[in-house]
């Protein structure tokens, strides 16, 4: 909203100033004056959704008369952000809207802040699903996401003396403008009971599952606007209802409570976004969200498809089911499940349409991530679930058998059920069976996939596992957070940069001239101050625009380290006291980013980030030369202003652990110059924008699994470095944790032994890389001719590009606009 994208068509302003003003009196009852910031959204947010409606419907009902295939991707997770700016954007109303506003004397940009972030994710998984909504709708994608509308998204986070605190984030308090409630649409959802087998024929025995408890889903759409109002499709998010609201015999007789206790317990399904990341949720809960949601989606989709083509058998023709990872894997047992039981239909011709129609994408190789279900869990809440998977796993291993006899370490590695300590289900196993396709999220990725987790099923079911390595929506990313750029490009490389990345290859040639670079710093130099302004405003922090922003933005966890750059903070403090004199590159080392809450170790690190931080920053002797800030409470609104005001990205993930990252395209995007490991997408990365213009450092995967094979201990490591030797004994001894001097001393001390994330290992060449950095910002021809290198060299990182690859490889489906990339 702020500054308008170039050239995009104007729209009647004094209709749409109508239109607000009648929202704000007719829907929220409340006259000019007494109107805020956040009537004034909601009003607006209600105008520009009557502009989306009637291409929704038209679109969605052209869909069904042209019988053309629909995919519906499934995700516990949908990391939204705000929606005002990117409906107005992608509608082309951003002057419209402006001039709407002004004559009434409503800033765009305090009521564009006025709307709360849905953060219905956690991370990367449920970022990369709102860009891929986006993205399905620019190309012409018939689409529909399925998930959770959970009352509480992620929890905000809260420092409170440099300790992370959660509190439940309520983004639905005063109601959400963009969705449509629909009572109407609802699904009952079964858990528990008992199978009953009945004898049909003397041939068939039926069998049938009754429920002990059931439970609602109710339908809320959110429409999903593609660039240029190409296309929209639907997010429809599942609420939990109880199927009795309110046992009325037991009120009456005087138990309120136990009234309206079973109401409580049905509705806990969606209360609330598991926080955890990447390790295991473990609670009945979490299954009881997984089967709710994955069984909503398939009546909902076998319900329309039975509606329009009235042939269940032709659902792989007309369906493609995308599995964001193995949390909806249950549906490969709920379809069998409908086909066979609900549908008549054989087992062999129902497992065909299951594989036809399902396919799986892999998000991690951490093998706590790796979600697998107790079998009596699964017993008791899924029953006749439990059975098909049995036998799902009994015609598997058959066939397994069949072609490798006597191999029982194979069928061990491959069945459904892990033995051992407690029998488990595997998911992830469970999803790669019944799937056509499986997909990994980077080369790397997938090629470890390939030769680790999955290793087995890729020498059983040749081509079935892929790559798709993961992209970002250039919408949200560039146009709507970053329009100072955008305008530079617009003027650099054409208008035809809006629609088509590949055209940023245009600025090749301009990135060693010295008038562009000017004007690309001063872009940069602006974005910087709008941080610096946010971070003196909201904790009263001094930082200078003219240092080196070097940012680390993600979730914090172990393999992320963190703690590796935290530790750098601290010998660079040394190096700059011991030789104050020396021409140092000034930084501001920015770091933002939640620690699941029962994570103790990455609040640790949190924890020290502020530790470090408060001596660092009051040290006269470091003057401007450091600084260190931790910025609270990272979503997406958050990083969309820490993205365009990057230097420096720090993607320095253990080589081998991070499945591809996201964070690091957008910030190469924005021209930050990446500092990394060879690990996920940084690999590709590194081979778009060139080897001049990314600083990698580290051990490679293949270094990091011959280290760990060797029990090498991280005292080795340390032995070798004064440097990190004299930062490890400081945080050690408690210079940074004078009111605590044992605070790091169990943290340091994994360090020495260990060390499984390889923190020692990796310091000093990490270490010299960032004095490299430091190197090439003190020649800004270089520095800048590099940062435009970024941004004109990762047009490929499109999600449009990764959709269209799925479109064809994956889902069978055509592209309407093409996504053209380098
Ligand atoms: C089972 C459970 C507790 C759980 C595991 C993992 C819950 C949530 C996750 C999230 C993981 C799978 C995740 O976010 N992975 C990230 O996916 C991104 C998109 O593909 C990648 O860019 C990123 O590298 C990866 O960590």
């Amino acid at each position: 909203l702020a500054a308008a994208p170039p050239r995009l068509p104007a729209d009647d302003a004094a209709a749409l100033r109508e239109t607000i003003l009648h929202k704000l009196t007719y829907d929220l009852g409340k006259s000019r004056l007494g109107a805020r910031d956040r009537d004034w959204f909601i009003a607006t947010a209600l105008a520009v959704r009557d502009r989306i409606v009637d291409r929704w419907i038209d679109l969605t009902r052209a869909t069904y008369q042209s019988g053309a295939k629909q995919v519906y991707y499934l995700s516990l997770e949908f990391l939204i952000g705000r929606l005002l700016r990117d409906n107005v954007c992608n509608l082309g109303l951003v002057g419209a809207i402006r001039d709407a506003l002004e004559p009434l004397g409503v800033d765009p940009e305090k009521l564009r802040i006025a709307e709360p972030d849905a953060a219905l994710g956690n991370g990367g998984l449920g970022r990369l699903a709102a860009c891929f909504m986006e993205s399905m709708a620019s190309l012409g994608i018939p689409a529909f996401g399925y998930g959770i509308r959970y009352d509480h998204g992620l929890f905000r986070q809260i420092i409170r003396d440099g300790w992370q605190h959660e509190f439940p984030e309520d983004w639905l308090n005063f109601g959400n403008p963009w969705e449509f409630a629909r009572p109407e649409i609802s699904h009952t959802i079964g858990f528990g009971g008992v199978v009953e087998a009945v004898t049909v024929s003397e041939a068939r025995v039926k069998h049938v599952w009754k429920p002990g408890e059931t439970v609602q889903a109710v339908a809320y759409d959110t429409p999903i606007v593609g660039w240029r109002g190409a296309h929209v499709n639907t997010l429809r998010l599942w609420s939990a209802r109880a199927t009795d609201a309110l046992k009325l015999e037991a009120f009456n007789s005087g138990d309120h409570v136990g009234a309206l206790s079973e109401k409580v317990r049905a509705e806990s399904i969606s209360k609330l976004l598991y926080p955890s990341d990447e390790s295991p949720a473990g609670q009945e809960l979490r299954l009881r969200q997984e089967y709710f949601f994955s069984s909503a989606a398939l009546q909902d989709l076998v319900r329309r498809h039975m509606r329009v083509y009235g042939d269940i058998r032709s659902l792989p023709d007309r369906v493609a089911i995308q599995l964001n990872d193995t949390h909806p894997a249950i549906v490969v047992a709920e379809l069998l499940r409908i086909l066979v039981d609900l549908h008549d239909i054989a087992w062999d011709e129902a497992w065909d349409i299951t594989r036809r129609t399902i396919s799986y994408t892999n998000h991690t190789l951490l093998p706590e991530a790796l979600e697998s279900w107790p079998v009596p869990l699964m017993e008791r809440l899924l029953p006749r679930h439990m059975q098909l998977i049995y036998l799902i796993n009994a015609f598997h291993l058959d066939e397994v058998r069949g072609k490798n006899p006597d191999d029982g370490r194979l069928l061990s590695s491959v069945s459904l059920i892990e033995e051992g300590h407690g029998r488990r289900v595997r998911m992830g196993h469970l999803a790669v069976v019944g799937s056509h396709k499986v997909n990994g999220v980077s080369a790397l990725h997938s090629d470890l996939l390939k030769q680790t987790v999955f290793a087995d099923f890729h020498h059983l079911f040749p081509g079935r596992l892929t790559n798709k390595t993961n992209g970002i929506t250039f919408r949200r990313w560039l146009q709507q957070c970053n329009p100072g750029l955008t305008g530079l490009l617009v003027e650099a490389c054409g208008a035809e940069v809006l629609d088509n990345p590949a055209a940023l290859e245009k600025l090749r040639p301009l990135a060693a001239d010295a008038g562009f670079q000017q004007k690309f710093a001063a872009v940069k130099r602006a974005n910087k101050q709008a941080l610096a302004a946010l971070v003196r405003d909201q904790y009263q922090l001094k930082i200078d625009p003219d240092a080196l922003f070097d940012v680390q933005i993600k979730r914090i966890h172990e393999y992320k380290r963190q703690l590796l750059n935290v530790i750098e903070a601290v010998a660079l403090y040394d190096e700059i006291r011991s030789q104050p004199t020396k021409n140092w590159t000034p930084r501001v080392k920015i770091f933002a980013g939640k620690a699941a809450s029962s994570y103790h170790r990455a609040k640790l690190i949190i924890k020290l980030a502020h530790d470090v931080a408060r001596v660092v920053n009051s040290d006269p002797t470091v003057r401007n030369l450091l600084k260190v800030v931790f910025l609270p409470n990272y979503n997406v609104s958050l990083a969309e202003i820490i993205v365009p005001a990057a230097d420096l990205s720090e993607q320095i993930s253990t080589a081998g652990m991070e499945a591809s990252g996201t964070g690091n395209m957008k910030l190469a995007l924005n021209g930050a110059l990446t500092i990394g490991t060879l690990d996920g997408a940084n690999v590709e990365i590194k081979e778009h924008v060139g080897d001049d213009n990314i600083f990698i450092f580290g051990l490679t995967t293949e270094q990091v699994a011959k280290h760990r094979a060797e029990g090498i201990q991280g005292a080795a490591a340390i032995a070798k470095s004064r440097r990190l030797q004299e930062a490890l004994e400081q945080i050690e001894a408690g210079v940074f944790s004078p009111d605590d001097p044992t605070r790091y001393r169990d943290l340091v001390a994994s360090l020495r032994a260990s060390d499984y994330f390889l923190v020692t290992a990796d310091f000093d060449s990490y270490f010299d890389a960032q004095r490299s950095v430091d190197e090439r910002w003190r020649n800004p021809a270089a520095w800048w001719k590099s940062a435009v290198l970024n941004t004109a060299n990762v047009g490929w990182f499109s999600s449009d590009r990764t959709i269209a690859e799925y479109a064809e490889e994956i889902w069978n489906v055509p592209v309407k606009r093409s996504p053209a990339h380098g």
